[in-house]
Formats: structure tokens, sequence, C-alpha cells
């Protein structure tokens, strides 16, 4: 349509969240702020991610030294543009970086309520062949009237307020949940912001895909070995599932929440906490799971009731549409 390519009416992600606002008439715009900030930080990332391959060969923009060795590292980079991000934003109290030992906790004078954890830059050993990546982040908020300390954030995912994804790929994408339902959103590069490309994602009830690392089978305990092996030999008359494993969490999880299907990183022998991280990959990807109608389980429970005892504690993960999940729950629950 000739009309379509003059729309100014488009919906951003600001107007988005300030619309979502006036559902709140307490609240002072202190989310939309934070969450504004958010944003600019993954912008600031795409961008980066986009030149990370001609900057090897041509250095940065604007920096002399050639070397791709002297250059920060993407997800060194990242950290740092989210951080910065976050504390400017004036409305953070603590942050929880994968890429960070220990919490960060914001000096009184640019202190504000919320808590925000996150992975900057997810699957950064895929950079280099060009494979999707992505910042992954939760939001929570402190108790008011006490000075905040790790237990703000140690607490169960069903706590937070909103979580998200922003995916650096053939475009970049970000999939936001403030709790009621999931939406996302597509930067248009020549304006520079989100646009509002896929309203209310709901999750197919039931997938055709399995995705996991198949690598790790020897280690596996019954119950994922079982499940795996129905997805390839159905004994119920249905077709096999496919598999499609890209090793990179938020381009799997993403795929997983259009598609349909099931994502796994179980534990086993060698790791019987899996690999993924609660506070900033488990609990967001759960969040945005339950919230556009699938499930996400542990192995033991409900992923958003665990209540982590350290910030990069880890934990087995099962999470996608809400019949395949409850497929490996049945599993888990005969093996008691
Ligand atoms: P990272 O934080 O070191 O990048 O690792 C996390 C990534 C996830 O994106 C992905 O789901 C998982 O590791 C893949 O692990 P594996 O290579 O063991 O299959
Ligand atoms: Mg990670």
């Amino acid at each position: 349509h000739a009309a379509d390519a003059h729309r100014t009416d488009l919906m951003t992600i600001t107007r988005f969240v300030l619309n979502e606002q006036t559902k709140h008439p307490e609240s002072r715009g202190d989310f939309s702020i934070l969450l504004s900030h958010i944003v600019l930080g993954c912008k600031f990332v795409c961008s980066a991610v986009n030149k990370a391959g001609l900057a090897k060969l041509l250095g940065l923009a604007g920096e002399t030294n050639v070397q791709a060795k002297d250059q920060k590292k993407l997800d060194v980079l990242s950290n740092e543009v989210f951080i910065k991000a976050l504390v400017s934003s004036g409305r953070t109290c603590i942050l929880v970086s994968e890429e960070d030992e220990e919490a960060t906790f914001v000096e009184p004078a640019k202190r504000g309520k919320y808590c925000v954890v996150f992975d900057p830059l997810d699957g950064s050993s895929n950079i280099d062949c060009g494979v999707s990546i992505g910042t992954i982040f939760g939001i929570c908020m402190i108790k008011e009237g006490h000075e905040p300390n790790l237990e703000d954030v140690l607490q169960p995912g069903m706590n937070m307020l909103a979580a998200g994804y922003c995916m650096y790929g053939s475009s970049c994408t970000l999939v936001l949940s403030t709790g009621s339902g999931v939406n996302g959103f597509t930067l248009d590069p020549s304006l520079g912001e989100f646009i509002l490309t896929h309203p209310d994602i709901k999750i197919p009830k039931k997938g055709k895909i399995y995705s996991v690392n198949e690598g790790n089978a020897k280690n596996w305990d019954g119950p994922t070995t079982k499940y795996v092996q129905s997805c390839k030999y159905p004994t119920d008359g249905s077709s096999p599932k496919s598999l499609r494993y890209i090793g990179s969490m938020v381009a799997d999880v993403h795929r997983t929440l259009l598609y349909g299907g099931i994502f796994l990183y179980p534990g086993d022998k060698k790791s019987p906490n899996g690999k993924l991280r609660v506070l900033y990959e488990v609990f967001p990807m759960s969040f945005l799971m339950e919230q556009a109608g699938g499930q996400a389980f542990t192995g033991k429970q409900r992923a958003l009731d665990l209540v982590p005892e350290k910030i990069h504690e880890r934990s087995p993960i099962f999470l996608g549409s809400y019949d395949d999940v409850e497929e490996i729950k049945k599993l888990y629950a005969a093996e008691e």
C-alpha cells in the first residue's frame, strides 16, 4: 500500500509503555523512564553487534588500533553499556549482571526503587559466525523503607514486575512483558524506534519442535531421556517432533515462543543444575512463557516459584507450550 509507506501512527515502545502506565494512576512514570534506559542499552548493543564483523577488520569507529585483541570484547562492552544506562536512569538500586561476580549497589544519590537482573549479551560464543544473540533482563522492586540488600533480588521469579529480551538477529527484536501479556517490538533502523510488530504473543498450546543440546544425552536422567525419546518415537500415533537447537538461548526461546514446542536445558550427571542461570536467564524466560500461555518447570517445581540462594545460581529448565511441558512434568511426577 502506498499509504503504508507514510504511516506515522506507529505504536512505538515508548508510546506503548506510557499507555500501560495510564492503567496505573499511582505510577509516577519511574518504570517508563527505567524502560527507556533499557531500550537505549539495547539499541547501543544492537549497533555494536552489527558492526562487530567489520570492526574486527577495520577497528571500531574512532579507534586507531586495528588489532582485534586490543578491542573490548562485545560482552564486556555490552555490560558497561547496560550498567551505565541503568545507573544513569536514577531509578535502580541493585543490578545483577552475568558479567559481574558481585551485585552492583547504586550510590544513594542515583538510587531508585527498581532492581534489574540481566545477561547483557547471552550466547556471545556465537558472535563470530553471525548467529543471533541477545540481552535478557528481569525487573523487581525493593521493599520500601530499608537499605537495599541481596535479599531484595533473591526472590522467587513470581515477584518480578517485568521481564524481556532483545534479540540481535536478522532484525533487532525486543520482547517484553510487564505482567499483562507479551508484546514484541522490532527496531526500525531508519527511525531508531522499536515498533509494535507482535502484539499480544500467545504460544501455541502444543508444538512440533523440541530444542535441546543432545550431545549431553549420555548423562541425562530418566525423565529427560524418556521425554526426548518420545519426541522422536511418539507412541500415541502423533508425528515425531523436529529438532532445532541454535545454542543461543534468546534465539531458541524466541522461536519456541512464536512457533511453539519445548526448550530444555536439563540437569545431568555432570551438571546436576544444568547450565542456565536462575536470576537472569531462567526467570525472565519463564515469566515470558507463562505470560504467553505456556509453562516453565525445573524438573521439581514451577520455575517461577524457585527461591534462589545465590545470585549466579543455576537450575535445570523446561519451558514452552503448555501441553509439551505438561508431558515432561508427568514423567518427573512418575519418578517420585
Ligand atoms: P553463555 O552465557 O556463556 O553465553 O551461555 C549461555 C548459552 C545459552 O545462550 C544457551 O542456551 C546455552 O548456553 C547453550 O549451551 P550449550 O552450548 O551447552 O548447549
Ligand atoms: Mg548467558
